[in-house]
């Protein structure tokens, strides 16, 4: 076929089925045939000039991904398709692996209660060089992937910890170790203290316990070393089995403290109840309690440490109705992209975050998220001194767990830039923020937020913080609820934190929720129409730029707040005319919270809670019907029941 005939209506199609024959797609017409994703890609840029779309077609069954697969920008409207449950997998997959009895010598160091459980299964030599152990991670450190991990039946198990649930305490703190934090560009230069780094030591309130590990090669302890919304994964240099002394190789972000909470995790020693496992990275052997009927389920182990399928500035490609799974990192990357849609896939046992998709007119749609180790879906598109918009979008998609592994400050779901938007989304059971949005424009909707922010205190189920400039976004029609927590540990539903100006918070339902709506100084916020159903209060309005934060907005050459306002061209058009009153900041009553606007909402058993500030936050309009007991449950069943109707996600995903 010459160039001439390459006509946008003729498209290409490769096949990739390690069994050709396969009934279902035997009867299609495939112009290729390969054993593997990489081959079909490398296929069709090698008849790129050929045709005006591409289709590559995964049979059903699994394809396993160990390097990343990188889509040519020379291939024209690519599109990925999986037929009748193809998966895409990082890792090793076995439909029935051989589970053995575990080695004498292994059994001896787990604990006598769980040796009759143990089973083992030998991993192929080939999988050893891309086993991976713990890696430093946290609050501020960015991982790409985590540890290797075993998957049973579909999920993943967890890595040998103590204690089983929860956290243990610190007992005596021996050390706090450096403070790395104290020696940030933001703090201060007459406050800025660097110092060597230097690893904290601890005694936990259980000292017995430190005996148990005298012989593990590899132990990681995560905690909330400090404050409750900052956790840190950091190696265990030193067990002193006498006294109970653990000292940690590296320091933590803000020091450890009294009050800190932690787990290690990695220790064949405590291998002690159903569901756990520890992985000898040398000998390349699974060692595991399985859960019930386990042996015989499907299991793999996560390998792949780079992202499955990268895309760098390809136009006009989709993905869909693949489910991707096991995997120590990222599955799909897509950088400065055009017209990408991904669609109807299902992403789980991921360790890192699932997918990043940058770029322009971008979609994910009808897409399902559960065990995803950190983030589920980064988004972001735009430019922010243009205020050019990115119109990506997020709709109609769950998600379900993830910050399973990286457990503060990776929100199931990232939107940045600039008019990007989430729509019919659903997003459950995560431990800290499920949203983050920074820069502007863009609109978070008819969306469902539930049982959130369960593990973490300081945070919101959408969040934003500390920039004047990134203003414009409208968070609308969403619901809220079964959100708790303690006013002690600031937890809410939106979040607009320390001075985030320019947000619209309009036509949501908060039910059963700790604080509605926290908003922290900042100016030109507007919360209009918005129904409050059994929480602890609806708002809590402050005036933080006067109180305790006016320090930190002094000082121009470390304040956060001061430089990014700096960064934008506030005065300049498109600015000036987006944002009119963005110009006053600096001058027109620093640092109070002015324009703000409470108007409108419907209070139902539910206290209207604080406005600091009344001669710059104007409350008019609040409905506040008295409801308790029954009458109360009834009333926040009935909202949560009328929203839902409202929200997503709708379709049903195609696993
Ligand atoms: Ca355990």
């Amino acid at each position: 076929m010459s160039a001439v005939l390459a006509a946008s209506a003729v498209a290409l199609r490769v096949l990739v089925s390690a069994d050709p024959a396969a009934a279902t797609v035997a009867s299609e017409r495939f112009d290729a045939r390969v054993a593997e994703l990489t081959q079909a890609v490398a296929w069709c840029e090698a008849h790129a000039d050929e045709a005006g779309r591409f289709e590559i077609v995964l049979a059903p069954g699994i394809h396993t991904v160990l390097g990343s697969v990188q889509v040519p920008v020379a291939i024209p409207a690519l599109s990925i398709v999986g037929r009748g449950g193809a998966r895409v997998v990082g890792g090793i997959v076995e439909p029935k692996p051989a589970w053995v009895e575990a080695d004498a010598a292994v059994l001896a160091r787990v604990p006598d209660e769980a040796r009759a459980h143990i089973r083992a299964w030998r991993l192929p030599a080939s999988a050893l060089a891309r086993l991976a152990g713990p890696v430093h991670s946290g609050h501020g450190v960015s991982v790409a992937a985590v540890h290797s991990e075993l998957m049973v039946d579909g999920r993943p198990l967890e890595l040998a910890r103590w204690p089983n649930e929860g956290f243990a305490e610190i007992g005596e703190l021996i050390d706090p170790g450096s403070v790395p934090r104290d020696g940030w560009d933001d703090v201060p230069a007459a406050r800025r203290v660097k110092q060597p780094d230097r690893g904290g030591v601890f005694v936990p309130a259980d000292r017995v316990r430190p005996m148990r590990w005298k012989d593990e090669a590899d132990l990681w302890a995560l905690g909330f070393w400090n404050w409750d919304w900052s956790h840190e994964q950091l190696p265990i240099a030193k067990v002193d089995a006498d006294t109970g002394a653990v000292t940690l190789a590296r320091p933590h972000t803000y020091g450890l403290a009294t009050r800190g909470k932690f787990f290690v995790r990695n220790a064949l020693s405590e291998l002690d109840r159903e569901g756990e496992y520890w992985i000898d990275r040398a000998e390349g052997v699974v060692y595991a309690w399985l859960p019930e009927h386990g042996e015989a389920a499907e299991a793999g182990v996560t390998l792949a440490g780079e992202p499955l399928i990268v895309l760098d500035g390809v136009r006009g490609a989709s993905i869909s109705d693949i489910a991707f799974s096991c995997t120590r990192g990222t599955v799909i990357a897509a950088r400065a992209c055009a017209g990408l849609r991904i669609e109807g896939c299902a992403f789980s046992a991921v360790g890192a975050r699932a997918v990043e998709l940058d770029g322009t007119g971008n979609v994910l749609a009808r897409c399902d998220f559960r065990d995803i180790g950190g983030t589920g879906a980064l988004l972001t598109g735009g430019d922010r001194p243009t205020l050019r918009r990115g119109d990506s979008a997020i709709e109609d998609c769950n998600f379900r767990e993830c910050g399973r592994i990286l457990r503060s400050y990776s929100p199931a779901v990232v939107v940045e830039g600039v008019g990007n938007r989430v729509s019919r989304c659903a997003i459950t059971r995560h431990p800290h923020i499920a949203l983050w949005f920074r820069g502007n424009d863009h609109l978070i909707e008819a969306s469902e937020f539930s049982e959130v922010v369960y593990e973490t205190g300081d945070a919101g189920a959408i969040y934003v913080g500390r920039d004047w400039t990134a203003q414009g976004t409208v968070i609308r029609g969403n619901l809220f609820h079964d959100i708790r927590g303690s006013d002690a540990r600031f937890q809410n539903a939106v979040y607009l934190d320390d001075m985030s100006s320019g947000i619209t918070v309009e036509d949501n339902t908060f039910v059963r929720c700790n604080w509605g709506v926290l908003v922290g100084g900042g100016r030109d916020n507007t919360l209009r129409r918005n129904t409050f159903v059994a929480c602890t209060k609806a708002v809590s309005w402050d005036a933080r730029g006067v109180g305790w934060m006016a320090k930190e907005i002094e000082d121009p050459a470390s304040s956060t707040l001061l430089r990014t306002y700096a960064a934008m061209p506030v005065a300049s058009e498109p600015w000036k005319s987006r944002y009119p009153h963005l110009g006053d900041y600096l001058t027109f009553d620093f640092g109070r919270p002015v324009r703000g606007v409470f108007a409108g909402n419907r209070l139902v058993g539910t206290p209207l809670g604080s406005i600091d500030d009344r001669e710059r936050v104007l409350e008019s309009g609040t409905i506040s019907e008295l409801a308790e007991g029954e009458l109360l449950e009834a009333r926040a069943a009935e909202a949560v029941a009328s929203a839902e109707k409202s929200v997503g996600p709708r379709p049903a995903i195609a696993r």
